[in-house]
């Protein structure tokens, strides 16, 4: 038995809404939402996840990870702008979400709850389709704005919510693409832009179940609504973007928790955790230290001055971190991976290295690299930047930099290096 659909009656009376105004909305996030998709996965791709289970624990990833391929080296600013689009268009486009979902809220209660066998599914695609993007959005800006409220579990939780709302995206565009191109058609958009709140009227009823059956006087026009999320989505721009783009807009990035002010000096660049919050104790960093260098079956140790004694090589690169934050490039200075590798017996095409840090808590102890990463000529243990040592805050003495990295590779206060696939396994 099929009910006829009812003009939509009851508290949502808002004269603007109606196809047309949900269509525009939804035609910038169906512009927004693949490039958020891609990019995510390309970070999540970045990660080396499938490397060793101390990068990631996401369990099941082997189906959705499917796509998983080496990360390369070059060119070395691609995760920085990869992820810079991503948490940037992230941020940017939580206005417009918010104004597509409050065009559509009257759906949300539509009576009866289904009507048919394709109601009830359009339906379920769009509880999938709101929980699954309110989901994404908060967990992605809870991660950016207060580190690691999820701990270890980011990742995880991110990642099979992007899976999860991309099929109900695609769903409800396969569902709603003629509906949409028609409403899009049906109103003139510069008309629209001319057309002042006293001269706004609803949209004709289609029978879709957005416009009001009775709707109250309008007190904005179209204009105003579209004005209003647009410039909401410049705001959060300008508020954001300068901790991922830099120069002069890094000033202006009020929102963005890291990366304003780092100070100034060769160590004046944004730090993500100082040695106190990764309780790291002066004496693992102090006379004491040695760096550990293991593979085919060898064991290297090095004080500092042995480590500085050895090749140096200078690379120019930002950090980039996950969050979305980069700095700009940094004169990094230190040896190169490869010549590590060699130390213990890798002189031709080393292999991946596990590398852990002196310190005793938190997450990003330890990390994996692939060998296309160690063999980067461009891969430093660094223990200089910018011409000065490296503060405890960056990493004393010695740290990780590779190209196109995510930040989150880039260990500091470095203790040992074990190069070889075999111990990733051991470990993990
Ligand atoms: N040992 C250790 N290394 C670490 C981290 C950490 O918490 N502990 N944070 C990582 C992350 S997430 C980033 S983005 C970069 C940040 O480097 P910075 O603080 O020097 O800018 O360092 C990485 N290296
Ligand atoms: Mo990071």
């Amino acid at each position: 038995m099929r009910f006829p659909p009812r003009p939509v009656s009851g508290p949502f009376r808002s004269p603007l809404r109606g196809p047309w105004l949900t269509s525009v909305f939804g035609s910038v996030l169906l512009v927004g939402l693949p490039v958020l998709f891609v990019t995510g996965l390309l970070s999540y791709a970045a990660y080396n996840p499938d490397l060793s289970h101390i990068n990631d624990q996401t369990p099941g990833k082997g189906l959705l990870g499917f796509y998983l391929f080496s990360w390369p080296t070059h060119p070395y600013w691609l995760y920085r702008l990869t992820q810079g689009m991503h948490v940037t268009l992230g941020i940017v486009l939580i206005p417009i979400l918010l104004a597509k979902l409050w065009s559509v809220v009257p759906k949300l209660f539509t009576l009866p709850p289904v009507r048919s066998l394709g109601h009830a599914l359009e339906r379920l695609s769009l509880l999938l389709l709101v929980g699954g993007g309110l989901f994404e959005f908060t967990t992605g800006v809870l991660n950016v704005q207060l580190d690691y409220l999820f701990p270890g579990s980011f990742y995880t939780l991110h990642f099979y919510g992007a899976w999860v709302f991309t099929g109900a995206v695609a769903a409800h565009v396969a569902l709603r693409m003629p509906q949409a191109v028609r409403a899009l058609r049906s109103r003139e958009f510069r008309a629209e832009l001319r057309t002042s709140t006293a001269r706004t009227r609803p949209e004709p009823a289609d029978g879709g179940g957005l416009v009001a059956a009775h709707p109250a006087e309008p007190t904005m026009s179209r204009r105003g609504a579209l004005g209003m999320a647009g410039l909401g989505s410049l705001v959060l721009f300008v508020l954001t973007a300068g901790q991922s783009i830099g120069g002069p807009l890094r000033r202006t990035a009020l929102l963005a928790p890291h990366g304003r002010d780092s100070g100034s000096g060769p160590n004046g660049f944004p730090i993500n955790k100082t040695a106190l919050k990764a309780h790291v104790r002066p004496q693992d960093i102090g006379e004491d230290w040695r760096l550990t260098v293991r593979g085919n079956g060898r064991t290297v140790r090095l004080t500092l001055g042995q480590l500085q004694a050895l090749a140096r090589h200078t690379a120019a690169l930002p950090i980039a971190c996950v969050e979305g934050w980069s700095t700009e490039n940094q004169h990094w200075q230190g040896v190169r991976l490869r010549d590590l590798a060699a130390l213990v017996g890798h002189h031709t095409d080393p292999p991946g290295v596990f590398v852990e840090s002196v310190q005793l808590a938190g997450s990003f102890r330890a990390v994996a690299l692939r060998a296309n990463q160690v063999r980067d000529p461009r891969s430093l243990l660094a223990t200089n930047v910018n011409g000065a040592p490296l503060s405890p805050d960056h990493g004393y003495p010695a740290r990780i930099i590779v190209p196109d990295a995510p930040g989150v590779m880039s260990t500091k206060w470095v203790r040992q290096l074990t190069f070889g696939a075999t111990d990733f396994e051991e470990r993990a």
